[in-house]
């Protein structure tokens, strides 16, 4: 006869069959990065005692008390040779918060840690906490800025009106969090914030995302940057513009930073996600831009187009027809990007710092016209002309 202790033992074995499948990494590719073949962390991975009360006598059903719904946008660090992600866990409730998942290949075997993280709140509490992105910073700590959504007091009477802004905390180690006081920005709300890892002109820089509206960035919007003098009581004066929103490209709606930019030799590595809408939706995508070494401000290569966008079953989740991305991980020129499908799951592609450069640097930039994306295209061909006959 089963016992309620098998029917335990039960859950945690499959539990433990999932996480112990090896990834592998996708056929093909297109030379720029290669998909794997598994998500590295799916609700399924979240610990079975953060999700059942396991006592007979109180749960005698063995029900999922406190479900999950997703597990997706997370930050992500190298940290004592482990690959770490503070990872955007939504429990069925709606309410997000962060937890840490460690492992020790990058592409599969993620566990989390014991517990969730306990972030502290200010005195305005927190209603709902998401999109860590964690940099690691010239300073010596490592912070994690994110959003901080709470309910617009000045509308009442709309249940759905909300207020993002950023949210910051610093930390050595994951496991200990300060907080320290929220983002003063000068813009109506603010989502995507991310912290540039080195000081310019002796000051903190950040990329910000002013918007209008809780959705809807509004009219400004784009990427932007702006500089603080400190991060125990941050605030930025002035924004500017890095990358804005075009009509017609990829990022015609918004846009936003992704994870902290990777440094290079030939300038700074950027992932950011565009946004566009459809008749099905808003679609976002991932892409690609590098930046000046020296001003990480001003945009020096711009490659036409999206980097990563939802493919097969990516395409369906709780937000269907997403890509998103606020964590990726740099490792001896090896580069691991963690990237979300559909707001319901996580995934991982990999490639190298040579060729997320070399695709910066040599693909055409949007040209902005039917007629010039056809010229780029025929002068490829020409080029391959040559190559097609001595086969
Ligand atoms: O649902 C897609 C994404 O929408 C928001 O991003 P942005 O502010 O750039 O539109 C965020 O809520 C993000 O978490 C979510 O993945």
């Amino acid at each position: 006869m089963t016992t309620y202790l098998d029917r335990v033992r039960d859950l945690i074995a499959q539990q433990e069959q999932l996480l112990g499948k090896e990834n592998r990494p996708s056929d093909g590719g297109n030379g720029i990065y290669r998909r794997w073949q598994d998500p590295v962390i799916t609700r399924d991975h979240v610990p079975v005692d953060w999700r059942y009360d396991l006592h007979e006598s109180s749960n005698p059903h063995l029900m999922e008390r406190q479900g999950i719904n997703a597990t997706f946008n997370a930050g992500a660090i190298e940290l004592d040779d482990k690959y770490l992600l503070a990872v955007r866990v939504e429990g069925v409730d709606r309410k997000s918060f962060f937890a840490i998942a460690e492992s020790d290949s990058g592409v599969d075997g993620f566990r989390f840690w014991r517990r969730p993280v306990e972030m502290p709140e200010t005195d305005d509490p927190d209603i709902n906490v998401y999109d860590m992105r964690l940099t690691r910073h010239q300073d010596g700590w490592v912070y994690g800025l994110f959003c901080t959504e709470r309910k617009d007091r000045s509308r009442p009477d709309d249940a759905s009106a909300a207020i993002a802004q950023c949210g910051i905390a610093r930390t050595r180690d994951l496991q200990r969090w300060e907080r320290l006081p929220d983002l003063v920005t000068h813009s109506g709300q603010q989502r995507n914030v991310v912290l540039h890892p080195e000081f310019v002109d002796g000051k903190y820089a950040l990329y910000t995302r002013p918007q209008d509206g809780f959705i809807s960035v509004g009219s400004g919007g784009g990427i932007g940057w702006g500089l603080t003098d400190s991060m125990e009581r941050a605030e930025v004066l002035d924004e500017t513009l890095v990358d804005s929103k075009e009509y017609h490209t990829i990022r015609e709606t918004k846009n936003g930073q992704g994870p902290a930019p990777i440094k290079t030799d030939k300038g700074w590595l950027h992932l950011a996600h565009g946004v566009r809408n459809t008749a099905a939706g808003l679609r976002y995508v991932l892409y690609l831009f590098m930046t000046d070494l020296n001003a990480p401000w001003k945009v020096i290569h711009r490659p036409a187009g999206h980097l990563i966008a939802p493919q097969g079953d990516e395409r369906v989740g709780d937000v269907s027809n997403v890509v998103f991305c606020n964590g990726w991980i740099e490792d001896e020129g090896r580069v691991f990007i963690y990237y979300a499908s559909s707001d319901t799951r996580l995934h991982v592609a990999t490639s190298s710092v040579g060729q997320l450069v070399d695709y910066c640097m040599h693909t055409p930039e949007d040209g902005l016209r039917s007629a010039a994306s056809v010229d780029a295209r025929i002068g490829l061909i020409e080029r391959n002309a040559a190559v097609l006959r001595d086969l």
